[in-house]
């Protein structure tokens, strides 16, 4: 069993840096934050290290990474790649110093690593698989742990909302509960928003626009972030306001970055987003993904192509039916 094989490789090894990918959301941070936890609650003596960027956010709740991490450290560590399916998306690309290294990811199957590969795109979140390997091997948890599994399950699965959420899923979700996890505490950090971001939020909800074949979508300038005073992050992840309108099958927020570039997310209802962000340079999930275009102009045509998306299975609909 997996699970028991990569257990075992923690169980050899005396050092331990754990990557996963940059920009951290809930699921990454908590399943970085929860492994160590785990591993240095199972295993006082082993020196385990958390590699990447200090997420401002996560880091509240969770703590810091090391971002005094050496060379040397990593060199002689095995290597933990957390929720990510290809290498360029990992936070601090000095992984590739060590020569053990293990990925353990729920994302669709992009690249190898070079090392042993868990990839299990039917778990709702890495924390969930965390979660699976802690119980499949008799782990202690303690509520730290729980606490910050629990949250990439719950942050992933948008509260046990989006269609992936399984029984394993819920299953898990309990077992976690049942280690103490601070509810109250992790849900009145998950829900707070700021003025500015309801604000924004509102202005989204009233300003969207919808393609002809039933894309909504939001173009988010340099000047309306700066009007809002919102980061070029929480624009883009701001795309759940637009979810569940009716006869809306896919709906996408594009958000211009410092740099110029347009950062893009994407959700739909059924359709395979992903194919399109693929198709430019990004990547993800079946119904949530994103990637990250040079200009408004190539914004534009990927835009086109959700329509075309949306018009081709409208068409391929009324054929069967
Ligand atoms: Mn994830």
């Amino acid at each position: 069993m997996i699970t028991k094989k990569i257990w075992q490789e923690i169980r050899k090894a005396e050092s331990i840096v754990i990557f996963r990918h940059i920009k951290p959301d809930g699921d990454a941070y908590g399943a970085q934050m929860g492994l160590k936890e785990l591993i240095t609650f199972n295993f006082p003596t082993k020196k385990v290290y958390c590699a990447g960027e200090i997420s401002s956010h996560w880091s509240k709740i969770m703590g810091d990474t090391d971002t005094d991490l050496s060379d040397e450290i990593i060199k002689q560590s095995l290597v933990i790649i957390l929720d990510v399916a290809n290498k360029a998306r990992i936070d601090d690309q000095r992984f590739l110093f060590s020569s053990k290294i293990i990925k353990i990811d729920h994302h669709i199957f992009v690249e190898e690593f070079g090392g042993i590969e868990w990839v299990d795109t039917s778990s709702m979140a890495t924390c969930e698989m965390i979660t699976k390997m802690a119980f499949d091997n008799n782990a202690k948890i303690n509520s730290k742990a729980a606490t910050n599994l629990y949250c990439g399950i719950i942050t992933d699965s948008g509260r046990f909302l989006f269609s992936n959420t399984t029984a394993q899923t819920l299953i898990y979700a309990a077992k976690l509960i049942d280690k103490g996890v601070d509810i109250n505490n992790l849900y009145s950090f998950i829900y707070e928003n700021t003025e500015k971001e309801v604000r924004f939020k509102g202005y989204c909800q009233l300003n969207y626009k919808t393609t002809e074949h039933g894309v909504a979508y939001m173009f988010i300038t340099s000047e309306l972030r700066k009007q809002f005073n919102i980061n070029e992050n929480y624009g883009a992840g701001s795309v759940n306001v637009l979810s569940n309108i009716e006869g809306v099958n896919i709906h996408v927020f594009f958000s211009e970055k410092e740099d110029g570039k347009v950062k893009v997310e994407l959700r739909s209802k059924a359709l395979p987003v992903n194919i399109i962000a693929t198709k430019y340079g990004g990547g993800g999930h079946k119904l949530a993904s994103g990637a990250i275009v040079p200009s408004w102009e190539i914004a534009e045509q990927l835009l086109k192509d959700l329509d075309d998306l949306c018009k081709e299975s409208a068409e391929h609909y009324e054929a069967i039916f």
